[in-house]
């Protein structure tokens, strides 16, 4: 964790050394909190909220809300507080949720509960929550980093009424101390009340449950399998955060983990997959290998989805293992087609003359790119995304998302251009607004940039777009196309997120083109199957399959689809940052 500023850099100096022995207080009533911004929405829970859970010692009860699933107003949670008598309460929030989180918390506090923060923003400027920088207090106590270690101190100190203002990960002699991952807790998925994360719209349900479709509940579950990245790329705060020191699980708890969540999706009529939030997933090829074998010997294969950078991703053998183990969709930080650019923000492990080549490699085993790429950079001129969308439409279909290059407090990229005296709103987290630069590139001005990003979704998503990408997956099973097109709805909602029951009408009667022509092939092969019911269900399972050409391929090739049909395309974000 790199801390700036003088609040940061005393930091270390004022918080409590891991070696204090937690006793016991009362028992508390906690709530963890993860706010909205009132724009953008996950369509994942949040993992942090899960693992304090499981890292609560025993005799306090935890309940978790996620504002993203279960928007309530200020006023709302402030009753929700009162009425469950919660006695303190943890707000985890993101850079661009951070304004909501603030005003949630001085409601919050102004009842009289304590509040904590934690999480990436927290982290990089702790003074702003705690009032040290000339501004109002939020919070009654912060948490830098990572938390596994010092949450069950805080919740021990709150007990004791004894909350202190700053905890960080330090060992005795005030050093960081980073949690190594080796006793990861056990997520008890298998049992957690998941009803509000579920992504099957209630109108769906009674039909899912009328046909005997095993959708009635679709959930993705984050996973971590290690943490750090060692790259630094410059915009990023992953490796400022969780240090260039790479961690891992063990394959045994991930393993048991994924077992977990599949009888739990077995034995409730849903499907469940899973997101690896790992920043570079295969950030060690041989360990990512060595897991993707034990999760297929297991049987644990869910669908999942990754992050993977392109430059790992040349290896074969990586690759039908992701394919064989499940994976459906690997997130791929391309950000630029221009090397230049890519030198600029130190990521010039990147190299465009390889991307299609990678995704090539992916597709043939049906696997899938989603490729973010950010606008801005200071070698972008205006065109750029008419540009990219020339180069995407080579390339196998790929789930394209963009964003523009946004200086994340503590990052390289906020003090350079700091430095350099080019950001526009220095504190462009207080007065949040989707996609609005906060610096000024150099070669293009604000207004172009959003320009080109909103060209850039507009013809990415179009119905013509979508009609293309189902076109050249003709020969594929329907199972794809279905998911391709399931997709690509959920994704055109990032920037364009449909408003109510008439949006959504609307979105489907833009593409009721690519919609007839894949339930007229579902409904052939159904009827080509006759009087069997299952013959379009024995596609689904075997049609995810990678295709049989993989030669002398270790690997196993059983997996099963995740088809995300029904799926709630909120308004999600995804990240164009890694
Ligand atoms: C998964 C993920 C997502 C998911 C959604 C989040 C989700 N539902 O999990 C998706 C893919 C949608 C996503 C989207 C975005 N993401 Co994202 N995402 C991540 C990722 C890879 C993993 C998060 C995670 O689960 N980590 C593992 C958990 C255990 O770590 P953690 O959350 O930090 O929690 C630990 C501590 O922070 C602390 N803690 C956290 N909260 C709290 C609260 C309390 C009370 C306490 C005590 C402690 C505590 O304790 C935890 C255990 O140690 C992180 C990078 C990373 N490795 O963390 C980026 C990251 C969080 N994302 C980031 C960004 C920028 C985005 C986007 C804005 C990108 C974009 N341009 O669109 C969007 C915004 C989404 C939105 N809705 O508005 C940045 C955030 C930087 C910042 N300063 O805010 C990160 C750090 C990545 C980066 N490259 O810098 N993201
Ligand atoms: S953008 Fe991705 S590769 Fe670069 S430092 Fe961040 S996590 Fe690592």
């Amino acid at each position: 964790m790199k801390l700036t500023g003088g609040m940061a850099a005393n930091a270390f100096q004022t918080a409590i050394p891991l070696t204090q022995a937690p006793g016991r207080g009362a028992s508390l009533k906690i709530l963890l909190y993860c706010p909205d911004n009132g724009v953008t929405r996950n369509f994942m829970p949040h993992l942090w909220m899960f693992l304090l859970q499981s890292l609560t010692p025993s005799n306090h009860e935890v309940l978790l809300v996620d504002g993203n699933t279960h928007p309530m107003s200020d006023q709302d949670l402030v009753r929700y507080v009162i009425d469950n008598q919660i006695a303190l309460v943890g707000i985890g929030a993101m850079t661009r949720m951070i304004a909501k989180a603030y005003r949630v918390a001085d409601a919050i506090r102004a009842v009289g509960v304590p509040v904590v923060m934690g999480g990436p923003h927290v982290t990089e400027v702790p003074g702003e929550a705690l009032g040290r920088d000339g501004g109002p207090r939020h919070a009654d106590a912060v948490a830098l980093g990572e938390a596994d270690e010092t949450w069950p101190l805080i919740v021990e100190d709150a007990a004791r009424g004894t909350l202190k203002e700053i905890y960080a990960p330090v060992d005795a002699l005030g050093q960081e101390h980073k949690p190594t991952l080796a006793d990861y807790p056990n997520i008890p998925w298998e049992s957690l009340d998941l009803d509000q994360f579920n992504r099957i719209p209630n109108a769906l349900r009674a039909v899912m449950r009328h046909f005997e479709w095993d959708w009635e509940t679709f959930h993705i579950i984050p996973i971590e399998s290690g943490r750090g990245c060692p790259y630094g790329c410059e915009f990023c705060t992953v490796t400022g955060f969780f240090g260039d020191s790479i961690r891992f699980r063990s394959n045994r708890s991930i393993v048991d983990e994924m077992l977990r969540i599949k009888g739990r999706a077995e034995s409730t009529q849903g499907k469940i997959a899973v997101f690896f939030v790992d920043d570079n997933f295969a950030i060690n090829v041989k360990r990512t290998k060595a897991l993707l074998r034990d999760i297929i010997a297991a049987g644990a294969q869910l669908s999942w989805v990754g992050q993977i950078s392109a430059n790992l991703l040349k290896d074969e053998e990586l690759v039908d293992l992701i394919a064989a183990s499940g994976g459906k969709w690997i997130f791929i930080g391309m950000e630029s087609l221009d090397p230049a650019n890519l030198a600029s923000v130190n990521k010039n492990f990147n190299k465009p003359a390889e991307y299609a080549g990678v995704l090539e490699r992916l597709a043939r085993r049906h696997v899938y790119a989603i490729a973010s790429f950010i606008f801005g950079l200071d070698n972008d001129s205006p065109g750029v995304a008419a540009r990219t969308l020339a180069q995407i439409r080579e390339w196998p279909p790929v789930l394209p998302v963009f964003g523009q290059i946004t200086p994340f407090p503590a990052t390289p990229l906020y003090e350079r251009l700091d430095r350099e005296g080019r950001l526009t709103r220095p504190k462009h987290w207080l007065e949040f607004a989707p996609f609005h630069m906060a610096h000024t590139p150099l070669g293009m001005t604000i207004p172009e940039v959003q320009a080109e990003i909103r060209y850039a979704w507009l013809n990415s998503y179009s119905a013509a777009a979508t009609a293309r990408a189902i076109e050249s997956i003709a020969d594929e099973p329907v199972p794809y196309k279905i998911s391709h097109l399931v997709a690509r709805i959920f994704f055109r909602g990032i920037y364009f997120p449909p408003k109510g029951i008439w949006g959504w009408l609307k979105v489907v009667a833009q593409n009721r083109g690519s919609i007839f022509r894949i339930v007229k092939e579902c409904f052939t092969k159904w009827s080509g199957a006759p009087g069997n019911r299952n013959g379009v269900r024995l596609e689904f399972e075997t049609g995810a399959c990678p295709r049989q050409d993989l030669g002398d391929s270790p690997v196993a090739l059983t997996c099963e689809t995740a088809i995300p049909v029904g799926i709630k395309p909120e308004a999600a974000e995804l990240t164009a940052t890694r």
